[in-house]
């Protein structure tokens, strides 16, 4: 078989003052950080769409990058894919990828054909699995929203036909992920939200999605899928207003259609971003909430309203991430995703290992800083004692639910003026000690 990277070798840890751009600084796999592996911690995926397909073309203009992988036909590109990805998980030391049906596969002449063929490329992962058992599967997912039949909404769209053909693909979808061993299968909403409420049922359309959801998870543990469904929140884009808004929003709709068993998060961090949230406010949401996941690793522009899908590079993001993660207990069916590609102008073909590069290793360096925090114990103190009136006294009473209104009364009665009862938030003193705990490491 081919090697697509003859010039890259595989990346290995050489610790913080090499200068080898091919190399880890931070990411040290076997390394036991915060009490498991860095690489069990981590559990870093490859995404098939941006890896092995995206090309850089933007609404302005063509690929920069040729991702046909020396092929011509869509069979042979597919094929193709599945070599190139593997070698170059092999090469970085990932073990997990995830994947759209049709990123895997195109579309044929019909459904039945464009079935058999994903099957070919499924089989063919399977076997490539086989051979090397450090490859899994960490979720599969379905492209309900490139295909023009899509333009409406799939679950969500106001022509049944429409819903039956993307039930029909998301059916086949989770025969995928099933039979590559995935405990994970992801719902993003694609173009499940409307433009305006003009032309739009909006109750409709979301019992429908709800129909749709629920639907699946019957199916898929009919056929023994024992994993995890998630939601990929975004608040906009392609839509104006896509129904998964955020984690409270879907939480809310988990709960209103009694999903929330079997549904949690898959957060991503540049769709926190749009929806005005930080990426740690909807990892903590998810946790608060028994929905934490998985994760889709990238980063926004903050001067830009879009989904840039950039490789994470920020640290003190990867670090307030991994600090949810520890806080947690770590992920247990889901794992850190790369939905991340290279800039348009970053077109070389080896840019992938330089971008997953900077990628793992700024996540490896916000898991380390993040253990040492929980170590540290400073932040954690000064919540602790913050909130130190709700273990005894009245605040106590109110948890227990022994207090009543009519005694709050008589305390507050009784107590006069409370605005001693306060202290400083010290939020410049805790920032000034996170820096200090990142950089003493
Ligand atoms: C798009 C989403 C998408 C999901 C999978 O913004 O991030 O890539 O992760 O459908
Ligand atoms: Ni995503
Ligand atoms: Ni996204």
């Amino acid at each position: 078989m081919a090697e697509f990277f003859k010039d890259i070798p595989v990346i290995k840890y050489e610790g913080p003052n090499s200068t080898n751009p091919l190399s880890f600084k931070y990411y040290n796999p076997d390394e036991v950080v915060g009490g498991k592996t860095m690489k069990e911690q981590l559990k870093f995926a490859l995404s098939w769409w941006h890896t092995m397909g995206g090309d850089g073309t933007d609404m302005f203009g063509v690929g920069t990058t040729d991702k046909k992988w020396g092929k011509t036909t869509p069979e042979e590109i597919s094929f193709a894919k599945v070599d190139a990805a593997f070698e170059i998980m092999t090469k970085l030391g990932i073990e997990y990828f995830c994947f759209h049906d049709r990123d895997l596969s195109p579309e044929y002449g019909s459904l039945a054909e464009t079935n058999e063929k994903l099957d070919r490329v499924t089989d063919y992962i399977a076997e490539k699995m086989k051979a090397d058992p450090t490859k899994k599967l960490l979720w599969g997912t379905a492209k309900c929203f490139d295909h023009p039949r899509y333009m409406h909404g799939a679950g969500t769209s106001p022509s049944a036909d429409v819903f039956a053909y993307s039930a029909a693909q998301i059916k086949k979808a989770v025969e995928a992920t099933v039979k590559l061993g995935g405990n994970g299968y992801v719902f993003w909403g694609g173009r499940e939200g409307y433009e305006t409420l003009l032309n739009t049922n909006m109750a409709l359309e979301q019992d429908n999605m709800a129909r749709l959801m629920k639907m699946t998870v019957d199916y898929a543990r009919s056929i023994g899928y024992k994993g995890d469904f998630y939601i990929e929140p975004k608040p906009k884009e392609p839509t104006k207003h896509q129904y998964d808004f955020d984690t409270a929003t879907v939480l809310g709709f988990l709960r209103k259609y009694g999903l929330e068993k079997d549904f949690k998060m898959n957060i991503e961090a540049n769709h926190a971003t749009l929806a005005m949230h930080t990426f740690q406010h909807e990892l903590r949401v998810a946790r608060d909430n028994g929905v934490f996941g998985s994760i889709d690793a990238n980063q926004g522009d903050m001067l830009l309203g879009w989904d840039t899908d950039q490789f994470p590079t920020n640290i003190y993001d990867t670090t307030l991430c991994m600090y949810e993660v520890l806080k947690a207990g770590g992920f247990t069916n889901g794992g850190l995703n790369f939905d991340a590609k290279a800039r348009r102008g970053s077109f070389k073909l080896d840019d992938i290992f330089y971008s997953y590069i900077a990628g793992m290793d700024t996540f490896a360096l916000g898991l380390r800083i993040a253990a040492k925090m929980i170590d540290d114990g400073r932040i954690d103190k000064f919540v602790e004692d913050r909130y130190s009136s709700w273990t005894t006294g009245i605040g106590a009473d109110i948890i227990s639910g022994k207090a009543t209104l009519e005694d709050l009364e008589k305390y507050a009665l009784e107590k006069g003026e409370v605005v001693d009862s306060l202290s400083s938030g010290r939020q410049e003193m805790l920032e000034s000690i996170l820096n200090n705990i990142m950089f003493s490491l």
